[in-house]
């Protein structure tokens, strides 16, 4: 049996995985600190046969079993942090870590190459719009990872727009990051101050029914994202783009970006779809990536 984890900024999650099905599925808030997410570890996984192996996708880059961030502000115990070192030694079995994005992407080539389709996507981008803005690049059917695992990392590129509450510094120390407007921490913070109020991503997507500047919000951080999705066809000539992330399939985004991406003069323009594997599209990518 597989344990796949699937770390987040907001969210912890652990699957048993049987031959690429999900048997078990637990989920908790993300740690705060490391000692915290040791006992969450635990916790997910108590009374849980123990596993052949681990996979991990999470937030954040991987480069020789230690995550680092980009963004800094996602999780403050992520520096340099020993998540595979730590793993191997609760766990006594050999572990793998990926990029949440990265892994994601892999598991939605995959869903559609076993559907069978004849023309399965060989270049294909996954976009998670979440805590963060995270990305994964499929390219020429192999996953790309780079070599410091940074490949995909979309939500740090230039947006070009600025957000509703003006440009605002990333995380990551740069300025106009695609990830200050569209990711669920960017819609919250924006839709706070044109409101002066707290809200949250999803009290930004209720209020967007019936509240044009909410839906202004939603609407730039759209057009921030198809922007994005158009350099990336350009650099890359995708055939596949696939949302996922709580934000990106929260109702209503996916025919929002789908609008504004076909407002674009983009030739040969990517077909657009949500994630097949839904919120699991993590956890299940993890588990299909070649360790
Ligand atoms: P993680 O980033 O941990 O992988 P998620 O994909 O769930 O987790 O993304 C978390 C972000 O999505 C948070 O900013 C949260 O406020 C936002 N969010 C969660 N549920 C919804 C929803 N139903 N509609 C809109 N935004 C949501
Ligand atoms: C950030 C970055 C990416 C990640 C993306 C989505 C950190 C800690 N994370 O851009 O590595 O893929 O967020 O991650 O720098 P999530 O936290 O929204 O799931
Ligand atoms: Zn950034």
């Amino acid at each position: 049996m597989l344990l796949a984890i699937d770390i987040g900024g907001t969210k912890l999650a652990a699957a048993l995985v049987d031959h690429g099905v999900i048997v078990a599925r637990r989920q908790v808030p993300m740690a705060v600190d490391a000692a915290q997410f040791a006992a969450a570890i635990d916790a997910l996984v108590d009374g849980w046969p123990a596993p052949e192996r681990i996979s991990v996708a999470t937030t954040g880059y991987v480069d020789g079993g230690k995550v680092y961030p980009v963004n800094r502000h996602i999780i403050s115990f992520w520096n340099g942090f020993p998540l595979e070192q730590l793993l191997r030694a609760r766990f006594h079995c050999p572990v793998t870590l990926f990029n949440d994005a990265q892994a994601a992407a892999w598991g939605e080539y995959c869903a559609r190459r076993d559907m069978g389709e004849a023309a399965y996507p060989a270049n294909l981008l996954f976009l998670t719009l979440s805590t963060g803005v995270g990305g994964g690049l499929v390219l020429d059917h192999r996953l790309r990872a780079g070599p410091h695992g940074l490949a995909g990392h979309v939500g740090h590129a230039p947006a070009r727009l600025a957000p509703a509450d003006g440009l605002v510094a990333c995380g990551c120390g740069r300025l106009g990051c695609l990830e200050m407007l569209a990711s669920g921490t960017a819609l919250a913070r924006q839709a706070s101050a044109v409101f002066g109020r707290p809200l949250d991503s999803a009290a930004l997507f209720a209020l967007a029914a019936s509240e044009p500047r909410a839906a202004a919000i939603l609407d730039l951080a759209a057009l921030g994202v198809a922007e994005a999705i158009a350099g990336l066809h350009m650099s890359v000539d995708l055939d596949a783009v696939v949302i996922g992330g709580s934000v990106g399939l929260a109702p209503g985004m996916l025919p929002r970006i789908a609008k504004a991406l076909a407002g674009l003069p983009l030739p040969c323009p990517p077909p657009l779809s949500a994630a097949l594997l839904g919120a699991d599209a993590g956890l299940l990518g993890a588990a299909a990536c070649p360790v």
